[in-house]
Parts: C-alpha cells; sequence; structure tokens
C-alpha cells in the first residue's frame, strides 16, 4: 500500500463515540484501506459556529493503494452511509471526514484540496496529529506542528476524553 493518509474524524451529534469508530470501521473495511496508527479520541469546543454540542474529534493514519481522489469518494461514501443511518433520529451531520494530508502532495481540483486548508488552524487537528505523529510535515507550511499549535488560541477547547493507551484503552477495530 504506497500511499499514507492522514485522515481527521469529528462527531458532534447522536452517538459520538459509535459515529467515530463506526467511520474507522467502515473505512478500514475496504481492501485497499490498511490502519496503521490512530489517536486518542478527545472531546473539543466547537469551532466556527458556536451555538452547537461539543465535537469528539481524532485522527488516523492510513496506507492505501487508492489514489486521493478515490479515498474521497470513498469517505464520502462512508459519511453518507453513516449520516443515512441517523437521519431522521440525529439529523445529517454525524461525521465528518477530512483528508488532512495523502503523502507529501498538494492537490487542488473543484472536489479535493490537500492538504486540508483549515488544518493548521485547528487544534482539534493539530492534537491528534501530533500524538500520532510529532514529526510530520504539511506541504508548503515550514514551521514543526508543536509551534504552529503553540500559536493556535483555541487549544484549551481539545481535551482527552479517551486515551489511546492507559486504562480507557479502546480499539477501534477488531482484529
Ligand atoms: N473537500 C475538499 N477537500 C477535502 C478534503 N481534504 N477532505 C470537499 C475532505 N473533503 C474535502 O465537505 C464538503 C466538501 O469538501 C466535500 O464534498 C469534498 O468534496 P463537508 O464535510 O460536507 O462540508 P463541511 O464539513 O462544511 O466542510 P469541512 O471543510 O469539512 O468543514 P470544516 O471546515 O472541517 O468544519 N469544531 C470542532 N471542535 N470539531 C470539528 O470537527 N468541524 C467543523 C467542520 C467545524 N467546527 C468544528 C469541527
Ligand atoms: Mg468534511
Amino acid at each position: 500500500m504506497e500511499n499514507t493518509a492522514f485522515i481527521a474524524l469529528g462527531s458532534n451529534i447522536g452517538n459520538r463515540y459509535d459515529n467515530i469508530t463506526s467511520a474507522i470501521k467502515l473505512l478500514t473495511s475496504h481492501s485497499n484501506i490498511k490502519l496503521v496508527n490512530y489517536s486518542s479520541i478527545y472531546e473539543t469546543d466547537p469551532v466556527g459556529y458556536e451555538d452547537q454540542d461539543l465535537f469528539l474529534n481524532m485522527v488516523i493514519e492510513i496506507q492505501t493503494v487508492l489514489s486521493a481522489m478515490e479515498l474521497l469518494d470513498f469517505c464520502l461514501k462512508t459519511e453518507l452511509d453513516l449520516g443515512r443511518k441517523r437521519k431522521i433520529r440525529w439529523g445529517p451531520r454525524t461525521i465528518d471526514i477530512d483528508i488532512l494530508t495523502f503523502n507529501q502532495e498538494n492537490i487542488e481540483t473543484e472536489k479535493l484540496t490537500v492538504p486540508h486548508p483549515r488544518m493548521a488552524e485547528r487544534a482539534f487537528v493539530m492534537v491528534p496529529l501530533i500524538e500520532i505523529n510529532p514529526n510530520h510535515r504539511i506541504p508548503g507550511v515550514d514551521k514543526p506542528l508543536n509551534l504552529l499549535l503553540n500559536e493556535l488560541p483555541d487549544k484549551e477547547g481539545v481535551r482527552i476524553w479517551k486515551r489511546k493507551n492507559g486504562e480507557d484503552v479502546f480499539e477501534p477495530i477488531e482484529n
């Protein structure tokens, strides 16, 4: 699987933990997507629009033979699968799946922008990303991730919710 992608997951409607872990299960059920690393789950204050519930956010690292566009399509399909499942009860926005980086590529099409244009401004992305790969490079951004995070105003709004390694261990997929 020659391509490495970092993917951000977020949910603030319904059973957030269920939405996030179901998304990971669905994504990695694809025979051409392999989960190689995942962060803890963080509970985060909403950014952008205020009047909504707290999010759960995390970042996963995958390897894939899919192209970036094929990966996006599968992410969108997964969003739809999960959104549809809960549409009646919870409304359509149960899960957000964003491709943060795809190898070290810069991609700019109508459907896909990689690296994700807002990732470096968002503590809810940077904190879990740094947890799994502190040396990760965002193409086009020279600063190390921890220096970027230091400059962000909303980092207090990101709190550990379920630790990857600790008493509160969780397994997003069963092997
Ligand atoms: N698209 C383009 N580039 C990408 C990419 N790199 N990854 C296109 C994924 N999709 C990408 O996405 C709309 C379209 O973006 C897709 O059809 C795809 O072709 P969307 O997820 O339906 O729309 P959106 O959620 O309004 O946009 P986006 O950019 O995902 O939203 P944001 O900016 O990520 O904001 N606060 C907290 N604490 N935690 C959160 O997770 N999330 C948001 C969503 C706001 N505030 C938040 C959080
Ligand atoms: Mg999105």
